[in-house]
């Protein structure tokens, strides 16, 4: 198939409570087969509460909104998948590649649909070494240019937070906090950092995202979930792995699109699988919110 030919056959999700999933948590952020339990629980959330779930990829050369279950165990299976991110999807694509969507490129293609809510477990943000290394993820950049509300746990504490609050403060991006009013940092559910906006249900949230896309600006707001309190970990305690983990990046000289992976390997690793646990408890979390929330869209719209 031609990637014209494929760019027609993709549907128009508008009229859906559709919510869209990304598959580079899938085959880079966490092992199999935990990996692609996760995902389809993700799917069963969506619907619990509503909604109607596509999880989002590229199966050799094509672009899937909705990858079917088997295609979804294949990915996590061989995740021999590439990491495509905003700048590697016409590479992907013309390869005839099979590719795993970042929240950047996964924002793309759901706008493809016209899907407007996308949950993931965490977002990339400015890296801890920002000044020297200058590595911020393309996730942060995305939401200024793409008009799709991700609802995710928090940026994980393995970025430098502050940096990555002022940037999303820069670029005009809603931070919104649901039912909460500090910073969830994904592993653990509060921090010492303020939000200005939040909503404490799914209708107020949906209230505040119609009026920005109203307004045509023309963005995506970030939504921030707190992981249920019976994953939540204590900080300090993830403070000395994530230390650890940066250690043992910088002795293997781990750069570019290779560093969140590394670090979230390694963090399930020196944890012995506690940090999974939370990892995907909070994902399906959000799937679920997700859920609530394309519904909520589909009625302001109608
Ligand atoms: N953060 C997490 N879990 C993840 C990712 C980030 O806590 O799985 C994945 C997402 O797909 C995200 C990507 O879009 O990593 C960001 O990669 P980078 O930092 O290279 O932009
Ligand atoms: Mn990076």
């Amino acid at each position: 198939m031609t990637l014209e030919e494929n760019l027609k056959r993709i549907p128009d999700l508008s009229d859906k409570p559709a919510v869209a999933l990304e598959t580079t948590v899938l085959t880079h952020g966490m092992p199999y087969p935990q990996n692609v339990e996760c995902a389809l629980k993700c799917e069963e959330e969506i619907r619990r509460a509503g909604g109607e779930p596509y999880t989002i990829g590229i199966i050799k050369g094509e672009i899937k909104i909705g990858l079917t279950k088997d295609e979804i165990e294949e990915l996590g299976k061989n995740m021999q998948a590439i990491k495509v991110s905003r700048r590697d999807i016409g590479y992907c694509v013309s390869k005839g590649l099979n590719g795993s969507t970042t929240v950047a490129a996964t924002m793309i293609l759901a706008k493809l649909a016209n899907i407007r809510v996308f949950s993931t477990g965490g977002i990339g943000g400015v890296h801890r070494g920002y000044n020297d290394t200058m590595d911020v993820s393309a996730d942060l950049e995305e939401f200024s240019k793409t008009d799709v509300n991700v609802i995710c746990a928090g940026p994980k504490a393995i970025l430098d937070i502050p940096r990555t609050l002022e940037y999303l403060e820069t670029k005009g991006i809603p931070v919104i906090g649901y039912q909460t009013k500090k910073m969830p940092l994904f592993y653990t559910r509060t921090s010492d950092y303020d939000l200005e906006i939040s909503a404490s249900d799914a209708k107020e949230l949906a209230s505040i995202i119609y009026a920005q896309s109203l307004l045509g600006l023309n963005q995506g707001s970030l939504i921030v979930n707190p992981v249920p309190e019976k994953f939540s970990l204590d900080a300090n305690k993830m403070e000395g792995y994530i230390q650890e983990a940066l250690r043992q990046m910088e002795e293997q000289k781990i750069t570019g699109k290779a560093v969140t992976p590394f670090l979230l390997a390694k963090l399930c690793e020196l944890t012995k699988g506690v940090s999974l646990e939370t990892n995907m408890a909070l994902i399906e979390n959000n799937a679920y919110v997700g859920g609530l929330l394309a519904k909520e869209l589909l009625q302001l719209r109608k």
